[in-house]
């Protein structure tokens, strides 16, 4: 009946998942104890530590290779139903390679795995958070294609191992984040800085290596194991300056480098990479002088090949960016940014969180979700990553404002759209390792003394925030909210 339609809109579906995410770099710690093998992220903190805004590494992080435990039990308390981690690659294979397998890296997951089912919190894993092995960094990384059999074989030996009490698997952590700031810009390790051609190189092998490691779960191991497998994409929306059309041009054209660049080849019918980056990264190719264009082409096996490898979409989303079309720049040298030829900016009105690139847009976040389900027929989506961040501390209103209203955003989203979004993380649990900020911009909904050799824990307000939304399956109202009287700040 309507009355009941009416209840319903302001909850989340029945079968709605919550969760939180980590990764495995930012929590972990112990980089080198017990068989673990250095990655790329212990190599670059360690070389450049002027690099990282506190100089800080993820030597100790978390300490969640100890304290699993308690963050297990964190969860428990929260009402936490799944949690989104990663493998450490090196900690499973020091050398990258599958000849040798660390039994402590298989001893330290299964324990996690365990003690999540155990408080029946269903674990989701994240093949690849960006920690890359050396070794295989040495020989290339994404920009070897080798990295296709290199990842196939890691991956089979997380199947193997856990494929029998994980359901629910994501290959890469997002690709444009990996290709465009790790191997086109220097923002994160290795920081190849080669815009506009190691980012395609990457981008071309990561998403074979993700069809590969999709083939051999449909192949090898979905009917036994039964699970379900797709890999996490991020995107900003993007939002037209004006309604002129060489405006709106430029915000779909900027939408298709960074979104589709990875969702068309995999999530459309059709494949392969958007034409429109196609033809622009072509043209200025070949005005610099290039024999063939930098964007490197699929053939149509692998088009085939690529095409429809996924069960759902893992979704990123923190923030908006207003566009408009910018002037075509003369031929020097390559560039993504050139090749995309669109301005981008932020609404100086938009509340912004410490991280200077995310400003508070909740209804962005309501025009991506319906951009993607208009795009790629309601594929089934889940959030795997959304927050927020601010500076040390507990009492972290801000962080409960952005949640509520990229909350009621998504609500609207389900509800008055129709789009099938299927569950949700809040990233992050914890305060971690926040990569080349290192951790000065603070993202967990549990605050971590960092400077505490114990790595002690408090839930923040935010975290009784979101046990409350748990509890409820809708969004408390505000006024009737308190925070628990015995929390301490
Ligand atoms: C996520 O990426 C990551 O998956 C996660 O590991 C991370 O902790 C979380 O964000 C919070 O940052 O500094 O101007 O060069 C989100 C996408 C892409 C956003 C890289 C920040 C760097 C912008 N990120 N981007 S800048």
């Amino acid at each position: 009946s309507n009355v009941e339609g009416k209840l319903n809109e302001n909850s989340f579906p029945p079968g709605f998942l919550f969760g939180t995410a980590t990764s495995a770099h930012q929590i972990e710690g112990a980089w080198n104890l017990n068989g673990k093998g250095e990655n790329l992220w212990d190599r670059f903190t360690h070389t450049y530590p002027e690099r990282i805004l506190d100089g800080s590494n993820g030597d100790t992080a978390c300490d969640s290779y100890h304290k699993y435990k308690e963050d297990v039990a964190i969860m428990k308390e929260m009402g936490i139903q799944f949690y989104r981690f990663s493998l450490s690659w090196s900690r499973i294979l020091p050398a990258g390679f599958s000849y040798k397998i660390n039994p402590d890296g298989i001893r330290y997951y299964n324990d996690l795995i365990n003690a999540l089912l155990e408080n029946n919190i269903i674990p989701m894993i994240t093949l690849f958070h960006w920690d890359m092995p050396q070794t295989l960094q040495d020989l290339g990384g994404f920009s070897n294609e080798l990295i296709v059999n290199w990842f196939e074989e890691y991956v089979k030996v997380a199947f193997e191992h856990f494929g029998d009490r994980v359901k629910l698997w994501i290959t890469f952590n997002e690709p444009i984040t990996i290709c465009m700031y790790g191997y086109g810009r220097d923002t994160l390790a290795p920081a190849y800085n080669s815009s506009g051609i190691s980012d395609y190189l990457c981008g071309h092998n990561l998403l074979k290596a993700h069809a590969s490691a999709y083939h051999l779960y449909k192949n090898k191991y979905e009917s036994k194991q039964k699970g379900k497998i797709g890999i996490t994409l991020v995107s900003h929306w993007f939002e037209s300056s004006s309604t002129f059309q060489t405006d709106l041009q430029a915000a779909q054209r900027k939408r298709e480098f960074v979104f589709d660049w990875f969702a068309k080849p995999i999530f459309h019918p059709n494949g392969d990479y958007p034409e429109i980056m196609k033809k622009r990264i072509a043209f200025r190719s070949e005005a610099e002088g290039f024999t063939q264009s930098r964007l490197p082409q699929f053939s149509r096996e692998e088009i085939e090949y690529i095409k429809g490898t996924y069960d759902y979409l893992g979704l990123n989303h923190y923030t908006t960016l207003m566009t408009s079309d910018a002037e075509e720049d003369a031929i020097s040298d390559p560039s993504f940014d050139k090749d995309a030829r669109v301005k981008s900016y932020y609404n100086p009105e938009w509340p912004s969180a410490a991280s200077p690139w995310l400003k508070v847009v909740p209804w962005g976040f309501r025009k991506l979700l319906n951009y993607i389900s208009n795009r790629y027929k309601d594929v089934p989506i889940f959030i795997t990553e959304n927050g927020f961040s601010d500076h040390e501390g507990l009492n972290d209103q801000e962080r409960i404002d952005y949640y509520e209203q990229y909350l009621s955003a998504l609500l609207d989203a389900i509800h008055e759209d129709g789009v099938n979004v299927k569950g949700y993380a809040a990233w992050s649990l914890l305060d971690n390792f926040e990569w080349k900020d290192g951790y000065v911009h603070r993202f967990g909904l549990v605050h971590v003394n960092f400077t505490d050799p114990e790595r002690p824990r408090t839930k923040k307000a935010s975290a009784q925030y979101y046990t409350e939304i748990l509890r409820l399956r809708r969004l408390p109202k505000k006024k009737s909210f308190q925070i628990d009287s015995n929390f301490i700040w």
